[in-house]
């Protein structure tokens, strides 16, 4: 009885201590920052940039600290605690946000969009307003979209993927979403969804025979080094946005989410200029080590094998139908 009470007691006080901490959190002048990337990263850059200006146009009543390299956790644990405001902002991608907000499994669908500036295209307007009222329903305010460039797959079987059969019996890591798994599957290979951080350590050990990044990831996390064969079959084209918990931004004025929005969007252009630099950058420095990389110069094959990804992804969420005639629409 006693020993139970005390459980009670200690139960209690670590709720307590708990909610006095999120509620700190929260506070505007002490946001906590979550980011996944290495330091020196364009994601990583532009956040930083965005705390100086919020702090800037605000004069002072926003201010915050990023914690770099996934100290706080995987994207999941991230996402939910957005939702309960043990972080104020982050980084995402959007494609394992599929899992919360459903309507932004749309940008996950392979070839959506025709190329980078297409995506921006769709982004910057009416669909990306849409996605990002959508997120806020979860928790989430989207005050600008980062890049993230195109995902192809790599691998350390040594095989050059030119077309979909050379996926076959190959076994990927994917980012945590079903559509992922799908997209896979429907290349006749097989998929295994993983956090990011143990994506490395997987490729070395032969856990998974490849997968799939931008040249920036693939670089910066050296899986360059155990996985040297990049094909660039450019099947996903993922925005990530910079995030604000709606916990946190509810307790500024209406004239500080105005300064704290225009700082979001000006991190954005210039991680966006980042992004296309380090592209570069690291497409050479993965081929100078040695990497065997080949394009793809027809990739109607892989686009004709999506079929039954988009089925399923409109089979779960009908929602997605109108949106992807949206982005169709936008030229
Ligand atoms: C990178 C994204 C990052 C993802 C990662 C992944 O920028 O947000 O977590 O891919 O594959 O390109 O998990």
């Amino acid at each position: 009885m006693i020993k139970a009470l005390s459980k009670k007691v200690v139960a209690t006080a670590v709720l307590a201590a708990s909610v006095a901490l999120i509620s700190a959190s929260a506070q505007a002048g002490d946001w906590k920052g979550w980011n996944i990337h290495v330091k020196d990263y364009p994601v990583s850059v532009g956040m930083e940039k965005f705390m100086e200006l919020a702090n800037k146009n605000t004069d002072g009543r926003v201010s915050g600290k990023v914690y770099h390299g996934g100290v706080l956790g995987n994207q999941a644990d991230a996402i939910s605690q957005m939702q309960l405001g043990g972080i104020d902002f982050a980084e995402f991608n959007l494609g394992p946000l599929g899992v919360s907000v459903p309507e932004t499994n749309v940008v996950s669908l392979p070839f959506i969009f025709k190329d980078m500036d297409h995506m921006h295209r769709v982004m910057d307007g009416e669909v990306g307003e849409n996605l990002s009222a959508a997120m806020s329903k979860a928790g989430i305010i989207a005050l600008s979209w980062y890049d993230s460039g195109s995902r192809s797959f790599y691998n350390n079987k040594g095989i050059a993927i030119n077309k979909p059969a050379d996926v076959k019996g190959l076994k990927f890591r994917v980012m945590n979403n079903e559509l992922f798994v799908g997209m896979v599957e429907a290349l006749g290979g097989n998929a295994t969804p993983m956090a990011f951080s143990e994506v490395y350590q997987s490729l070395k050990t032969g856990v998974v025979d490849g997968a799939e990044n931008n040249w920036p990831s693939y670089e910066s996390t050296n899986h360059f080094d155990v996985a040297g064969n990049y094909s660039a079959t450019q099947h996903l084209i993922i925005p990530e946005c910079l995030c604000v918990s709606t916990r946190a931004w509810d307790q500024l004025s209406d004239a500080d989410k105005v300064a704290v929005k225009a700082a979001a969007v000006e991190s954005a252009k210039l991680q966006r200029v980042l992004w296309a630099e380090r592209s570069a950058q690291s497409k050479a420095k993965v081929i100078a080590a040695g990497v065997k990389y080949n394009e793809i110069a027809d990739k109607s094959a892989f686009q004709d094998a999506m079929g039954p990804v988009y089925e399923m992804a409109i089979k779960k969420n009908p929602v997605l139908k109108d949106i992807i005639a949206a982005i169709k629409a936008v030229d």
